[in-house]
């Protein structure tokens, strides 16, 4: 089983492939700090598990070398799960590539992350209402202080495909 981290940049891809890997990569407060890939394991239920840390893509229309090499991870990995990392202080924004990454067919889980800051400003998120609606797990995330890590893990396995249409209905009644 194969998951990839993908996201807008710097919304913590990297530090939640550090939290769920061991495997310490580069993670930096500025956009752009993942530029090529990063592969480690966890274990799900005894199952051993390859994460993939992606470079930061703000859709799957690449604009730069660094969405180019993510959205050909993507492309290349048809079999995986994708955990669409968002930040959750913006949430409109990173939804859409959310939806973008369910149109392709990919079985998504939303990890909600950066809670912390979110909390901060006050943003309240219904994060049961928000999976209901979307159809997909929904998790909330602290990555540095490891929230939520492994309630992510613990969902991989849950990720189905799912129709867009689907949740346009949801949203329309
Ligand atoms: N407060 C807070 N900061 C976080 C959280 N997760 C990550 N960060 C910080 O956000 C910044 C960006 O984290 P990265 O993991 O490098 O982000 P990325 O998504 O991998 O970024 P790119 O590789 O540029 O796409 C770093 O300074 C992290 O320490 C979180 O949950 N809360
Ligand atoms: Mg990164």
């Amino acid at each position: 089983m194969r998951v990839l981290l993908m996201g807008h940049p710097n919304v913590g891809k990297s530090v939640v492939f550090n939290r769920l890997t061991g495997v310490d990569v580069i993670a930096s407060n500025y956009p752009g700090t993942t530029v090529e890939y990063a592969q480690g394991s966890t274990r799900v239920e005894g199952e051993d598990v390859t994460v993939i840390d992606v470079p930061g893509t703000f859709s799957l229309e690449p604009k730069d070398s660094a969405e180019k090499v993510a959205v050909e991870m993507l492309e290349q990995e048809r079999g995986a799960v994708v955990i669409s990392v968002i930040d959750s202080s913006k949430v409109e924004r990173g939804l859409y590539l959310t939806l973008e990454l369910i149109e392709r067919g990919y079985p998504v889980i939303l990890a909600l992350n950066m809670w912390d800051i979110a909390k901060d400003k006050m943003i309240d998120i219904d994060v049961k209402k928000l999976s209901r609606i979307m159809g997909i797990p929904v998790v909330s995330t602290i990555a540095i202080s490891g929230d939520g890590i492994r309630k992510l893990a613990s969902l991989i396995k849950e990720a189905k495909p799912i129709k867009v249409d689907e949740i346009v209905e949801r949203v329309g009644s």
